[in-house]
């Protein structure tokens, strides 16, 4: 038998927490045949919450489940963790300014990251989860010096999979045939759903989505408006933000990171750019990749073309200016 895996979720009374607990407790994360300990955190005023979803993990007595540590200690929730989910953050609440919600985020990702550095396990595997995602996973690498940079990463797998989704429901395929998406950039509105380079299965093999959509119009239009604005349209008829989809996407994430992508399919990560695609480096950028042996690869050589040069550059810009400000919030 495998031994445990311990994996912490931060924020963990939260939304999403609620949603991704559970799910890691019934392998959709790590696999069928992997235990989990889990680790959850949260902050004094949630502990209560807490204790009650650690209640209900027990009652649902998972097979895989083989411990539960819930805690408002930061040093104990991050002690011996081989996967980190980073979903606790501060929220903008209306009215706030972005340098105030940043100030607060740079102080929480600035400690966790310490805790992190200091007591997780040796190439313990981080997912930023927590808006602004990339900046705070650019924070906790900044701070946390002795985890390798290819050891952090933003979610935006939500963001992926919602552009597959999209394509699924305009060509009325299995969302399981469409692949090849790519989020460039930033976990905002910024960012920037290609599908140049997405195919769909058709029984007479892979057929880019272009030839099958023949709608150019809606596919650099509505299309990727409609997946930039998802998670606000989502708050607009949840009356809160998405939960369910993005605890399993960030299952797909972590899983994939672990186990591998299938063989010709990329995925879409946050991570620390070195320039590929003439992004800068030192940003936390989201890009194509393919997973083996537990590390992520950037796909290379894909032909971009000018419209998608003009908006992969403005998200990158976007995430300059984020990290500035996250500096600025340093001091
Ligand atoms: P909730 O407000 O329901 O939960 C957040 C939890 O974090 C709360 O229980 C809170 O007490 C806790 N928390 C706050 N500060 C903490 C700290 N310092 N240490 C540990 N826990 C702390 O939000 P929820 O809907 O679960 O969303 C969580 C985060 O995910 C938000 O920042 C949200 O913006 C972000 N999202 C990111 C997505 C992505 O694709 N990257 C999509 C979904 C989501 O919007």
């Amino acid at each position: 038998a495998k031994e445990p895996m311990r994996v912490l979720v931060t924020g963990a009374a939260g939304q999403i927490g609620y949603a991704l607990v559970p799910m890691i407790a019934r392998g959709v994360m790590l696999g069928a045949d992997q235990p989990v300990i889990l680790h959850m955190l949260d902050i004094e005023f949630a502990a209560e919450a807490l204790k009650g979803v650690k209640m209900e993990l027990i009652d649902a007595a998972f097979p895989l489940l083989k411990g539960v540590v819930a805690t408002t200690d930061v040093v104990e929730a991050c002690t011996g963790v081989n996967v980190a989910v980073m979903v606790g953050g501060f929220p903008r609440k209306e009215g706030m300014e972005r340098k105030d919600v940043m100030t607060k985020n740079v102080s929480i990702y600035k400690a966790q990251a310490s805790a992190l550095e200091a007591h997780a396990a040796p190439n313990c595997k981080v997912l930023v989860v927590a808006n602004p995602a990339n900046t705070n996973a650019l924070i906790l690498k900044e701070f946390a010096p002795s985890i390798p940079e290819k050891n952090i990463s933003c979610l935006t797998r939500l963001d992926h999979n919602r552009a597959l989704g999209q394509i699924s429901e305009r060509l009325g395929v299995q969302v399981s045939d469409v692949k090849n998406a790519i989020i460039w950039g930033n976990h905002s509105s910024s960012q920037y759903p290609d599908v140049n380079h997405a195919t769909v299965k058709t029984p007479s093999g892979e057929k880019p989505v272009r030839e099958l959509v023949q709608d150019d119009e809606w596919l650099n239009g509505e299309f990727i408006a409609t997946v930039q604005q998802r998670g606000a349209a989502i708050i607009k008829a949840r009356k809160l933000s998405s939960a369910l989809s993005a605890a399993s996407s960030a299952c797909d994430h972590i899983r994939d990171w672990v186990l591998g992508t299938a063989e010709g399919t990329f995925v879409s990560m946050g991570v620390y750019s070195d320039g590929s695609y003439g992004v800068p480096a030192g940003l936390i950028y989201s890009f194509p990749v393919t997973c083996s042996g537990g590390e992520w690869t950037i796909v290379q050589g894909l032909p971009i073309d000018e419209f998608s040069r003009k908006k992969m550059d403005a998200t990158a810009q976007e995430l300059s200016e984020e990290k500035a400000l996250a500096y600025s919030c340093l001091a």
